[in-house]
């Protein structure tokens, strides 16, 4: 009876498996749309589907109950730029020298002599676009020419289409770039940026605080060239005209991402939506403004709840929902005050935006690298399941080229792992480990977490956040222990090593792989 009962296990073991193939090979036919809806500084805890108790976001709720909710997904680092620039090349950012926050007038980073997301998804026969908060850099190391068609950018990269904000919201130019132009330039107000030194005659935070709609923090200081009532990081002149204005920013890339999405209703589409929520400065629609209670960066997950739901409702008019597979996630964990007094700090109450996880943006606590994620493809993703499976960002390079049936070139993405059965919700380990990055360097391997020793700050005062930097190598079971707070270092020395020597393993990893 016994063998039988085994027998008859195996055997459905067997078709399980088997069925599970050829369900991979039948996702490669099919090449769904994919949309890629990556939120700027989104804690782990900053979803009501994820735990936030004081605002709802029932748009973003929904998808992950029509889906596959993540609880150990990572972003490469625990900023922006390098976790874009992770997330698009398959590459970790720490490989390549310049991939920190980069200023607004950087050149681009992102090589073209390798694939990247939207140039194999290209190839592949997607049309592809870019839509959002960039900051990658963009044109030459020769300087950046804002009055013209900027090269090399997104077109270059593979993006057939583009209309991005350069850099973040709080660093200019505060203008929108369609397909590498600057929109609603008026060519007699040319735009000149600078870095290093105040250019121009506009007002700027410093020189006229009363102008401002609310104050930076002189701490961090955001107090240069002012747009539309906010002072930012850097000094431009000219360009008023195309000046943005921040509480239309997210119903301005929305609306450019539907018509994206309208006008490739036929064909498979793959859209980079990097939306600018909710990332200093903040400042929403007057539709959320003041609606959430704790805040602009409250009412700003409410606008970026909004957004998600204007995505899958133009999905829903094209018909095209059952063919979409949507990925929401966000680029580094949570940090309240950015850079200005927004009173997102005053009106936080009990809220906490990394959710049980420690530290924030800029940490190599797990709160600066652990995000939402979360997967729908309806009928093909599992609904409605949390899954544990170790994932990194850097994986959906091999993993979306892998859905759609498209070769890889192991120069393209040396870090990047065929994640898809982790993706469709057939396999709950993922990957083996996984590699974090914030300045320091830190390891997730099954339930362990080792952080390297470094001599760089452990509390970041300005922004309140616990970098989770320390002289002395720590270890931590996140199993038992997520929040990082019981360092086992000196009871396991074996495993500490074990885990160092896995991340200068993979740090020489670049030399054969190149
Ligand atoms: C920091 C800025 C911060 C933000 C961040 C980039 C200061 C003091 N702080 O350097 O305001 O712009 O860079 O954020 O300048 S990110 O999400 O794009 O990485
Ligand atoms: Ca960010």
């Amino acid at each position: 009876m016994k063998k039988i009962g085994s027998i008859v296990f195996l055997g459905t073991l067997i078709f399980l498996q088997a069925s599970s193939q050829d369900n991979t090979k039948s996702h490669r036919a099919l090449k769904p749309n994919i949309i890629i809806i990556y939120a700027d500084d989104l804690g782990y805890g900053d979803l009501s589907c994820y735990g936030m108790k004081k605002i709802q976001t029932p748009n973003i709720d929904h998808i992950a109950k029509e889906g596959l909710l993540f609880t150990n997904a990572h972003t490469t680092s625990a900023t922006c730029t390098p976790s874009r620039f992770g997330l698009l090349t398959g590459r970790y950012p720490w490989r390549q020298n310049g991939t920190g926050v980069a200023p607004g007038d950087a050149a681009l980073i992102v090589p073209l002599d390798r694939g990247n997301l939207a140039s194999t998804l290209h190839t592949a026969g997607y049309k592809t676009a870019v839509i959002g908060k960039w900051h990658l850099g963009l044109g030459t190391d020769e300087g950046i020419d804002w009055n013209t068609r900027i090269k090399p950018g997104p077109k270059e990269l593979g993006f057939d289409y583009s209309f991005i904000m350069p850099a973040t919201l709080d660093r200019v130019p505060c203008v929108f770039l369609e397909n590498q132009r600057v929109v609603n330039l008026d060519s007699k107000d040319p735009i000149t940026v600078s870095y290093k030194n105040k250019i121009g005659n506009d007002p700027t935070g410093k020189e006229n605080p009363e102008m401002l709609r609310y104050q930076p923090d002189p701490t961090q200081g955001h107090n240069q060239t002012i747009v539309d009532s906010i002072s930012r990081i850097g000094w431009m002149s000219g360009g008023h005209s195309a000046y943005w204005k921040d509480e239309d920013i997210a119903a301005t890339i929305t609306d450019k991402t539907i018509q994206f999405m309208e006008r490739n209703a036929a064909a498979p589409f793959f859209v980079y939506f990097a939306t600018g929520d909710i990332h200093v400065p903040r400042y929403p629609d007057s539709k959320f403004r003041g609606k959430s209670g704790m805040g602009m960066r409250g009412d700003a997950i409410l606008q970026l709840d909004y957004t998600v739901g204007k995505i899958e409702e133009a999905l829903r008019h094209l018909h095209l929902t059952d063919n979409t597979l949507i990925i929401i996630s966000s680029d580094n964990g949570p940090v309240v005050n950015d850079g200005y007094f927004d009173q997102s700090v005053e009106q936080l109450g009990d809220h906490k935006p990394a959710g049980d996880l420690r530290g924030g943006k800029y940490s190599i606590f797990e709160g600066g690298t652990r995000v939402p994620f979360i997967v729908k493809w309806p009928g093909k993703v599992k609904a409605g399941e949390k899954t544990d499976a170790l994932l990194s960002q850097v994986d959906l390079f091999a993993s979306l080229n892998a859905l759609v049936g498209q070769g890889l070139k192991e120069a393209d993405a040396p870090d990047s792992y065929n994640q898809l059965e982790a993706l469709l919700g057939n396999d709950k380990k993922g990957r083996d480990y996984v590699i974090e990055h914030s300045g320091g360097f830190a390891i997730t391997k099954g339930d362990w977490k080792y952080i390297v020793p470094n001599t760089m700050r452990a509390y970041n005062k300005d922004v309140n956040i616990e970098t989770g930097n320390d002289v002395k190598p720590q270890l931590y079971d996140l199993k038992n222990d997520r929040g990082e707070h019981y360092n086992l270092a000196e009871k396991y020395p074996a495993l500490v090593k074990k885990l160092a020597s896995l991340i200068e393993q993979s740090k020489g990893e670049v030399k054969t792989r190149k």
